[in-house]
């Protein structure tokens, strides 16, 4: 489980994320979302997803004490209506890390990678298959 000063690492690096969640997700999600017919990275279904993706990320981080909570309708949606196979979550995670990673080299120290990873396993969207 997210630590306090997990907590506070994975806020204060979100910091930097704020105003750029559209291109990350984007970059984090073009694997994705193979139906769509314009799947070339930066085409405007992926863009404005990944942006949907990453608005949602964004606001976990505002509620570390009550992810559970604060994520229940959006982990029914994926699990119920969605059917995301769980596997793609751990995909999906990686992905931003690499992301994240790239798009920030100097920032993503080993102790913040740590705590981002802790953070999107906690997000726990696909809680409900279990
Ligand atoms: Zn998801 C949708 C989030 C992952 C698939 N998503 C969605 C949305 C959101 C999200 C917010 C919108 C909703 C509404 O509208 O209501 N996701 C998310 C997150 C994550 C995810 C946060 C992680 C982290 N997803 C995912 C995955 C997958 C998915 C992995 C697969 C692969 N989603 C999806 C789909 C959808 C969504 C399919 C729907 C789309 C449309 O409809 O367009």
């Amino acid at each position: 489980t997210l630590s306090e000063k997990d907590k506070n690492i994975v806020k204060t690096f979100w910091a930097k994320v704020a105003g750029r969640e559209e291109d990350i997700g984007c970059d984090a999600t073009k694997t994705y979302f193979s139906h769509w017919k314009d799947l070339s990275p930066g085409s405007d279904p992926v863009r404005k997803h990944g942006g949907i993706v990453m608005a949602a990320v964004t606001d976990a981080v505002s509620k570390t004490d009550d992810l559970t909570g604060a994520l229940l309708s959006l982990s029914e949606l994926h699990a119920f209506t969605l059917r995301v196979d769980p596997a793609n979550f751990k995909v999906l995670s990686h992905n931003l890390l690499v992301v994240l990673s790239t798009t920030f080299p100097n920032d993503f120290t080993p102790e913040v990678h740590v705590a981002i990873d802790k953070f999107l396993t906690a997000l726990a969207l696909s809680e409900k298959y279990r």
